[in-house]
């Protein structure tokens, strides 16, 4: 459907048709990142035929689309290969484990090869013989228990370990481990790595060290870790994606292996009841280490917010987030840091300074630029303090889902950018999203930053789900309140305080499309003027440029 082609993103990982879900074995091989995902590619809709998609890239950014690398063939698999892990084997080669639903729709856990581990492409995949390597456990539900993580290797023992999510009788979310030595046979590791009650199903589990001087590779930090006797100062995310809310939640903790345990930090933000990668549309994600850039990377899945039959009708559905580098926040102390990876400032071109404007209460001021369909903007604001003092009463108990959205009016907010906003109108066009800051004192009696995305005005079409999603996030003395914003055609993708809080909006304008789509500044602050100290547009170029897909 022609009409709907806009919607088709610029610099977002997405296949040619059909439907994507979860990002799955996500490795570095041999100069080359792989991406592999759940696919449909029988049509634009999820079903019991999903396969692995394949791709790859020099540089988290260009893909070049391979053919599917798995797809459900075998009893084990037949109801769909579904959502599975890569590991880097000492000698180089690979380990892929997958969920496989069974002809009785049974979830077990499967293993696969490259066919030929010299390609660097690995086009081919061979299934394990002797598959299926897992069968559930019988204390839980034979379709609870999937999504094998990445392995790592516990130097105590010199075995593998894997986790796999579930749900126990009492609706708790657990994650068990597994041992083995040959990817074949695995034994449960006695008591429960993680449980939190009343959180249900914990899909895609991901657990990875992000700090300590040992590295950010689970198997480098383990092994240094014994080394040391001890590797006390190690923290560990664990993150699950609850199917109960279609969230990922995080949490940091310390793991200690030897006692298969790992424990929040702070068990009033335990996994499942506290944060989150994104507040916004973003799920099933997983995170893999880089070795060329030593660093770790995220993919999540970000959905359609549209209707089935607009995902049928255009041919395709889902992206991919941008791909994130995920450490720790060293200033804070108690969440990640998720920031797109620095590829995506190659996709840089025409850049504007607009820094220094002044915004005053009630108005909006609009951005020239050539195009507002593929931007990335940074933007950093500051109140008035006098302002900020004389607020004192400021709207206590405010909440970005029920307090209004970008319409509603504060002392101290709500201000920042309209995006994929109606240029026709003048800022104050029918179809806008809002990506802004709230200051208000908490139920505490302090002072808390709100950063939240409108999705409210987003688009007049129907049929949508759209909400003001966001949250509060930690604003330290001295900082101003930042925040970058990838705009791309019907995805809005926002980092706010160096990526202390991420907001991800589906997006469908029917107007501010193309030449029409603008951007503003906005402030509906009544006892505030608000200054963009500094703000950069930059316009993006889109990353399936010809001539370099060409070159690979
Ligand atoms: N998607 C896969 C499952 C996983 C879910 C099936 C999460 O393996 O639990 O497509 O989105």
């Amino acid at each position: 459907n022609a009409m709907l082609q806009w919607q088709r993103t610029g610099f977002h990982f997405q296949p040619e048709k059909n439907w994507m879900n979860d990002p799955n074995g996500p490795v570095y091989y041999k100069g080359w990142y792989h991406l592999f995902y759940q696919y449909n590619p029988t049509g634009a809709i999820w079903g019991n035929k999903i396969a692995w998609g394949h791709a790859v890239s020099r540089d988290l950014l260009r893909w070049r689309h391979l053919p599917i690398a798995m797809s459900p063939d075998q009893w084990y698999d037949i109801n769909g290969v579904w959502t599975g892990s890569a590991t880097v084997l000492p000698n180089g080669t690979l380990a892929m484990l997958y969920t496989g639903s069974t002809n009785a729709s049974v979830q077990v856990q499967c293993l696969a090869f490259p066919s030929d581990p010299e390609d660097p492409l690995l086009i081919e995949w061979t299934k394990d013989e002797r598959n299926p390597v897992m069968y559930p456990p019988t204390e839980i539900g034979e379709r609870d228990f999937r999504d094998p993580t990445t392995a790592w290797r516990d130097p105590e023992d010199d075995t593998w370990r894997i986790v796999i999510g579930s749900k126990d009788a009492h609706h708790a979310g657990i994650a068990m481990t597994y041992k083995t030595i040959d990817f074949v046979n695995y034994d449960l590791v006695p008591g429960l790595l993680h449980r939190v009650p009343a959180t249900g199903m914990w899909e895609c589990i991901d657990l990875y060290p992000v700090s300590g001087k040992h590295g950010i590779d689970m198997t480098a930090a383990m092994a240094a870790s014994s080394n040391e006797g001890g590797g006390e100062e190690t923290v560990y995310v664990m993150k699950a994606s609850m199917d109960d809310d279609r969230h990922d939640y995080y949490a940091l903790g310390k793991y200690d292996a030897k006692a298969n345990k790992w424990t929040p930090l702070d068990e009033e933000a335990d996994v499942g009841i506290g944060l989150r990668y994104d507040w916004g549309k973003f799920y099933a994600s997983k995170t893999f280490y880089d070795p060329a850039k030593k660093r770790r990377v995220l993919w999540g899945w970000v959905g359609e917010t549209d209707s089935e039959r607009a995902d049928v009708a255009k041919g395709w559905a889902s992206l991919q987030s941008l791909p994130r580098t995920v450490v720790l926040d060293t200033k804070t102390g108690s969440n990640l840091l998720q920031w797109p990876v620095d590829e995506v400032e190659t996709l840089r071109t025409n850049s504007t300074d607009f820094g220094g404007v002044t915004v005053d209460h009630g108005s909006v001021f609009p951005l020239r630029l050539h195009r507002a369909t593929q931007l990335d903007i940074l933007a950093e604001f500051r109140l008035d303090p006098l302002d900020i003092a004389a607020a004192q009463e400021a709207d206590v108990g405010y909440n970005c889902s029920t307090s209004g959205g970008a319409a509603g009016q504060g002392a101290l907010g709500p201000f920042g950018l309209l995006v994929l906003a109606d240029a026709r109108h003048h800022g104050d066009g029918t179809e806008q999203t809002a990506v802004y800051f709230y200051v208000a004192r908490g139920l505490d009696g302090r002072l808390h930053t709100h950063f939240c995305q409108d999705e409210t005005r987003s688009s007049r079409a129907n049929e949508i789900v759209k909400r003001v999603v966001g949250n509060v996030v930690p604003v330290l003395d001295g900082e101003a309140l930042s925040v970058r914003v990838l705009v791309d055609h019907s995805i809005v993708e926002s980092f706010a305080q160096g990526g202390r809080s991420t907001a991800t909006s589906r997006v469908y304008p029917t107007e501010a499309i193309y030449a029409n789509a603008g951007v503003y500044l906005f402030n509906n602050a009544t006892g505030a003027r608000v200054t963009a100290t500094s703000l950069v547009v930059h316009e993006m170029d889109s990353s399936y440029n010809q001539a370099y897909m060409a070159s690979l």
